[in-house]
């Protein structure tokens, strides 16, 4: 049985949407909102932030009000800027009545402050981490931890982006008018019952997790961007649950990737189609200086099939009007000629990125990751030689093991390069490690294409063959306070598809 076909199969099936094309927008533009860009919260002096974590109203249709959660607003939180050689100063305060964590994704920071589920804030009180910032610039994310509730708290709202500047980055003369040409890009998909409130159930998610059947982005419905007339980053996060999106803009036109979970890319990587999977962050530019608008569709990966013909199919919903089963969610990059325009070309050289030499791997680990079907079903299963508590029928594992807060799963010297081996005994999985960012060597048996070969902290595996990824971990994260990884299918991560691991100075 498998949950979603093949991906290497959709690879080689092809993504071109070359030869359909929209005549127009997709939507009515009176009816799309404006893009919810939220507040800075801009961090780099030092000064503590204060992010109150409470519940809100925020409306996804209009005029009708949903209940939510939220860090110091209604929907998602403010976006928090650092700069590589500072600190980050965050001062959380849980005003829920049940208990919350707050992980920085993709932050290169100890245990201590990771914000794991050992990190958890009963109601009432708060947190306040310091945060040595010492990484490349990058767009990474927050969002809630917690034992057992990360996928209800972050679908209700409890998440934000985070972007780290450094002075190489800002040498590039990248657009970074935060808002103007500098938007961030939250995908979600949401599900919504008649009288407007969220629908969310990990008890009857399916076994891919649970699926909104409407996208979101910053919390709003196809919203509507105004531009200037050139260069625009967008920094994008699929801040899903568990959906895979394609993202093409309805005219096939070329935009080009700087940046991967863990910064920018050694050079610009042009592209027209590009998948993202929980928890993955991409920056993009796209060049508007010659049009008046721009559209970036969100596809629902599985809503396409295997010869990519539902891609096909859904732009030609679109043709057909708004309303449409298959028309996906967008965004619409609307120009203001009254906008300075950012015209600096892109440069042809990003940055560098060193990787160790073979000589350099001192160790290889192998993590399987699997959908437990009982004991009758499990001849197919695979390798579950591992250690911890073992899964019960139904349980989501890591080498056999269920999530254990009790249980360290692995141990990691710090400094070291190691080789982790990935893959599942059935569908795609995004699997994310905390604390470091890595290289990906092989993604499902294939060599690693230009757009994944940056840093990164999520990799898509699955069941036909390893992803493999190098990494080193710089930062220590003792018994108490240990690093985590996992699916970032937050139903899988919450039905045990976790593992805990220490980085220590020596792993005797
Ligand atoms: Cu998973």
């Amino acid at each position: 049985m498998s949950l979603r076909f093949s991906r290497r199969q959709f690879l080689a099936g092809g993504l071109s949407l070359t030869g359909v094309c929209l005549a127009g927008p997709a939507w009515s533009n009176t009816a799309r909102p404006s893009l919810p860009i939220p507040p800075l919260a801009d961090g780099t002096n030092g000064e503590p932030l204060d992010l109150t974590i409470r519940t809100g109203l925020w409306s996804f249709k209009p005029g009708v009000m949903t209940p939510t959660l939220g860090i110091n607003q209604d929907y998602l939180g403010p976006t928090i800027r650092t700069r590589r050689n500072k600190e980050l100063n965050l001062n959380y305060h849980n005003t829920l009545t049940e208990g919350v964590s707050v992980h920085g994704h993709g932050l290169h920071v100890p245990g201590n402050v990771d914000g794991g589920p050992q990190l958890e804030m009963a109601p009432g009180e708060r947190w306040q981490p310091t945060l040595s910032i010492m990484q490349p610039a990058a767009t990474c994310w927050y969002h809630s931890h917690t034992h057992g509730k990360t996928g209800t708290q972050t679908y209700r709202g409890l998440a934000g982006m985070m972007i780290i500047d450094d002075d190489e980055a800002v040498s590039k003369e990248l657009p970074n008018r935060y808002g103007l040409d500098d938007l961030p890009v939250i995908i979600q998909d949401r599900t919504f019952d008649a009288a407007g409130r969220l629908v969310y159930s990990l008890e009857q998610a399916g076994e891919d997790g649970w699926f909104g059947d409407t996208a979101v982005i910053n919390g709003a419905l196809s919203p509507v961007a105004e531009v200037p007339a050139g260069k625009v980053r967008l920094r994008i996060l699929n801040g899903a649950n568990a959906r895979f999106y394609i993202l093409a803009f309805a005219d096939n036109r070329t935009f080009h990737k700087i940046a991967s979970d863990g910064g920018l890319l050694e050079a610009p990587v042009p592209m027209t189609t590009m998948e993202m999977s929980p928890g993955e962050r991409c920056e993009i530019i796209v060049d508007l200086s010659e049009d008046t608008s721009a559209e970036l569709l969100t596809f629902f990966e599985d809503d396409i099939d295997e010869e990519g013909e539902g891609i096909v199919s859904g732009l030609v919903g679109l043709l057909t009007g708004p309303g449409q089963s298959a028309a996906p969610a967008s965004l619409l990059l609307k120009v203001a000629r009254t906008l300075v325009a950012h015209t600096v070309p892109v440069p042809e050289r990003l940055t560098t990125i060193e990787r160790p030499d073979a000589s350099e791997i001192r160790k290889t680990r192998e993590f399987v990751l699997e959908m437990d079907h009982g004991e009758d079903d499990r001849s197919h299963a695979g390798n579950t030689g591992g250690h911890g508590t073992h899964a019960g029928d139904g349980a989501m594992t890591i080498n056999g093991a269920v999530m254990d807060m009790s249980v360290i799963n692995e141990r990691v010297e710090r400094g070291v390069w190691e080789r982790w081996r990935i893959r599942s005994d059935q569908g795609a999985h995004p699997f994310h490690v905390h604390g470091c960012s890595f290289l990906v060597e092989q993604m499902e048996g294939a060599a690693v294409t230009p757009d994944q070969a940056g840093w990164k902290d999520t990799v898509v595996l699955d069941d036909d063959d390893w992803s493999e990824f190098v990494v080193r971990f710089d930062h220590l994260a003792g018994d108490d306070f240990p690093y985590m990884y996992h699916c970032h299918i937050l139903e899988h991560e919450d039905q045990g598809m976790m593992g805990q691991f220490t980085v220590t100075d020596t792993t005797g």
